[in-house]
């Protein structure tokens, strides 16, 4: 016995950092505490305490559709402290019924029940029609382990029969989560597949859905933490923590999408991005001098393909010293950011949290000054490398760094730098792959080890980037990318999915991770198109930008050591797919813009796998590649080389293939063609998409006509339009509008109303108004009650009307 101890104790002072010692250490044999039986309670305000004989379970009523679930067992808990929920979240006034009986005590809101056992303090949760959602197995239990923060701390549930889970961030493989277990423990993972896990995302946040009900758990936790969803046990789904205490949400839906849209509440939303955000980026490790961005930006205006954002990485530093330009390479950076804008380009930089050890650099000297770096347990500064040799790491936990980070940004925004880039913050190093766990932090004044801190490190790191910014931008909006995150990072930062690579198998990944952030609360996600390592041939990058034309973040990236990425270093036949895919994104930008506002005020994921979509139909739980981008969008893209069709399934509906506009029926699998020049893409009938004429940047140029792509509907369905200025702030103080149109089908009349709320003033001066599957020449167009003399032009089933912007009515038969 006391070698094995020995045994352990070697490994983890040398394996500490690896992250492999874990599952020795989940020692079965560990004694397992349980809460023990009800002894009292107590009821404050909507905050029951149920003291067990050895934990108290605290349950507060957040609101009829959510419930906190905490665990103390040491006779405390900790203090109510989150980085993760929204400071503006606060909880409802709920009505509610208590009953207590011998065995049972239950609670119930107007949406959900929850039972609580007096023998053993388990928990069971049902909707009001008796289903049981989730239900304690083992229920909470906890191990004392003087490895970790203390104790791990264990929620097992019963799983239910064919329950299904997704979530949990940007995590690799399959979309349903069934049979897998997945850890949190945000990780450096340069080339990771679809077995790779950890990654870089910490977003501990899952759900599940069985006998039609979904609901999601936020166990709102930073250690180490695990989900176990039926791998170990096949009765079982666990999660647990390595410290902290057992803290977790239910939240309820019963459809997934409002499931997340009530995490959002919690967690907070993405604002709205400054629009060009949302134009295409064109970035790789690196671009310098000056002289090769210049001939970059040249490049995409010469063959006029669309580009808003470049890029630059590490080299554009004095030897990678964060805050520093390299003089010979950028001699007058000011100079080249400024006339790259006249051109309509944005320059983003990358910034690591590395800072050099060297006493003559400022950021170093500040850093020291203000006590704003890391130490280790026994007091002296952590150092670790990364690109500049050894560095000291800001502690981002600390209120007082992050504001001195903040600060730091004050030169770059003068320069004229448009956004940021925060790269390396899991916090990857290369010695060890991130810091010692005796690393101290202050965690926002309730001091703990980098077992606590890790996986907030980077999400933390990307808010005082943005806070930064933002004290400098003089009320334009800031732009923050982040490779790491933890939960709520979606108040501060988009994110990327760090280092892929070219290959089919990797655009598929893609497609996962991008969609699973969106249900985890993060809509505003990319991958690095083409793949970061290697190099894709033509097929497979234009495959891959007609997908991410449909992404919220649409960036091309390339390490750069394994040739170039742009869209003109492939072939001819290539280029013109590309020009015309990138063109698209900005014609369909009103469209993006619209779902981002959706996301910023609703909370509604930009992406929506099917199941978000049709979440009655079993087959939509099992479909990974298909997505929605907004309301009514249909996309599945091209995953596999030399295709010219393929099958997918089309759900429940009526649904128009863009290009062909021929009128499909959904709930079945079906073969679309797809020549290289065409991504399957549908939209819903009934739906309106507004789109803008191609640009090269965003407001390019002012336009006289706004294109509406209106679908014959079945029935009635509402769409958006929603517009301001694109950056400032003025939209919160009312300067937007939101256009709402209805499309309702009766017999042959087909009527599409307009409400506009809000008096933002647009460039453009009408309305072309595009009806596609109208079999035949219509017989009568009636705008506000009057026949229109002008019938529009009838070509190929399409019906082009101009309409005034202010119509409020048309008819047309
Ligand atoms: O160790 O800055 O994921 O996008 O180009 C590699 C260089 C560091 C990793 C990022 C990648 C970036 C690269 N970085």
């Amino acid at each position: 016995m006391s070698d094995t101890v020995e045994e352990i104790q070697n490994t983890e002072e040398t394996q500490d950092f690896s992250g492999n010692y874990i599952d020795k250490f989940e020692d079965k044999n560990l004694e397992e505490f349980f809460c023990g039986k009800l002894e009292s309670w107590e009821k404050i305000e909507n905050t029951f305490l149920f003291h067990g004989e050895n934990a108290t379970l605290e349950l507060a009523i957040f609101s009829s559709h959510i419930l906190r679930f905490r665990y103390g067992h040491d006779g405390y808990f900790e203090d109510d402290f989150s980085y993760a929920i929204d400071p503006n979240y606060q909880p409802q006034d709920t009505h509610y019924i208590f009953e207590e009986d011998e065995d049972l005590i239950s609670i119930k809101t107007d949406v959900v029940e929850c039972v609580i056992n007096k023998a053993d303090l388990k928990t069971k949760i049902k909707d009001l029609k008796g289903t049981v959602i989730q239900e304690d197995e083992k229920g909470y239990h906890w191990q004392d382990h003087k490895y970790y923060g203390g104790t791990i701390n264990i929620s097992t549930k019963v799983l239910q029969p064919y329950e299904k889970f997704f979530g949990l961030g940007d995590k690799s493989g399959r979309l349903n989560m069934i049979g897998q277990r997945k850890e949190l423990w945000g990780t450096d993972c340069y080339g990771y597949g679809a077995d790779t896990d950890p990654v870089y995302k910490n977003i501990p946040f899952f759900m599940g859905q069985h006998s039609k009900i979904g609901y999601g758990i936020f166990m709102d936790n930073t250690f180490r933490s695990f989900f176990d969803f039926g791998k170990e046990r096949n009765e079982a789904c666990s999660y647990w923590a390595q410290g902290g205490e057992m803290r977790y949400y239910y939240i309820h839906g019963p459809k997934l999408i409002d499931v997340i849209k009530r995490y959002a509440e919690l967690t907070g939303k993405h604002a709205l991005p400054p629009k060009w955000a949302l134009g295409y980026h064109q970035s790789k490790w690196s671009y310098y001098p000056e002289s090769v961005v210049r001939e970059l930006g040249a490049e995409f205006r010469t063959r006029k393909i669309p580009c808003d954002v470049i890029h630059l990485d590490i080299d554009y530093m004095d030897g990678f010293r964060c805050f520093t330009w390299d003089k010979d390479r950028f001699p007058d950076p000011k100079k080249m950011i400024s006339e790259m804008k006249d051109d309509g380009f944005k320059t983003i930089v990358i910034i690591d949290p590395g800072i050099k050890v060297d006493k003559k650099y400022w950021v170093y000297q500040q850093g020291m000054e203000g006590d704003y770096f890391c130490k280790r347990m026994d007091g002296p500064l952590l150092k670790a490398s990364v690109w500049p040799g050894l560095c000291h790491f800001p502690d981002f936990t600390n209120p007082e760094a992050r504001a001195w980070w903040g600060t730091l940004y004050e030169g770059l925004v003068e320069t004229g730098v448009d956004g940021v880039w925060n790269d390396m913050n899991e916090p990857a190093t290369f010695e060890e792959g991130t810091f010692p766990n005796d690393v101290r932090f202050d965690f926002d004044g309730h001091p703990c080890s980098h077992r606590k801190a890790h996986n907030v490190y980077g999400s933390l790191m990307a808010r005082a980037t943005s806070e930064g910014q933002k004290m400098f931008l003089d009320n334009k909006r800031d732009f923050t990318i982040s490779r790491s995150a933890y939960a709520g990072i979606q108040r501060y930062a988009s994110v990327w999915t760090g280092d892929n690579s070219a290959s089919w198998e990797q655009l598929r990944i893609a497609n996962i991770q991008c969609q699973r952030l969106n249900a985890s609360g993060i809509s505003f996600a990319g991958s690095d198109v083409g793949g970061f390592i290697g190099s894709p041939d033509g097929e497979l990058y234009t495959r891959w930008v007609q997908m991410a034309v449909f992404h919220p973040f649409f960036r091309t990236h390339s390490s750069g050591d394994h040739g170039d990425k742009e869209p003109w270093t492939f072939e001819e036949k290539y280029i013109d797919i590309v020009r015309k895919f990138i063109e698209m994104r900005y014609e369909i930008l009103p469209y993006v813009y619209t779902t981002f506002w959706q996301h910023s005020t609703t909370g509604a994921p930009m992406l929506r796998s099917l199941h978000l979509e049709v979440h009655d139909d079993p087959e939509s739980f099992f479909r990974e590649e298909e997505f929605f981008l907004g309301d009514h969008i249909l996309v599945c893209p091209i995953s596999e080389a030399e295709a010219t069709s393929r099958r997918m399934y089309l759900p429940q509906g009526v649904w128009f293939n863009y290009w062909t506009n021929e009128e499909l029926t959904g709930k079945k699998e079906i073969k679309v063609k797809a020549p290289l020049d065409q991504i399957p893409l549908f939209v819903r009938a009934g739906g309106i998409i507004p789109m803008q004429p191609k640009m090269q940047y965003v407001d390019e140029f002012e336009f006289d006509t706004l294109t509406l792509k209106a679908y014959k509907p079945v029935g009635t369905t509402e769409s958006y339009l929603y517009e301001d200025k694109g950056d400032g702030y003025e939209y919160t103080q009312g300067d937007q509008s939101v256009k709402t149109f209805i499309a309702e089908l009766e017999a042959d009349k087909w009527k599409i109303t307009q409400k506009v709320k809000g008096d933002f003033e647009v460039c453009y001066k009408k309305y072309e108004l595009k009806l596609h599957g109208i079999e035949q020449a219509p017989t009568s167009i009636l705008l506000e009650g009057e026949e229109v003399i002008k019938k529009g032009r009838y070509a190929k089933k399409v019906l082009t009307i101009e309409l005034p912007i202010d119509f409020k009515e048309i008819i047309i038969t």
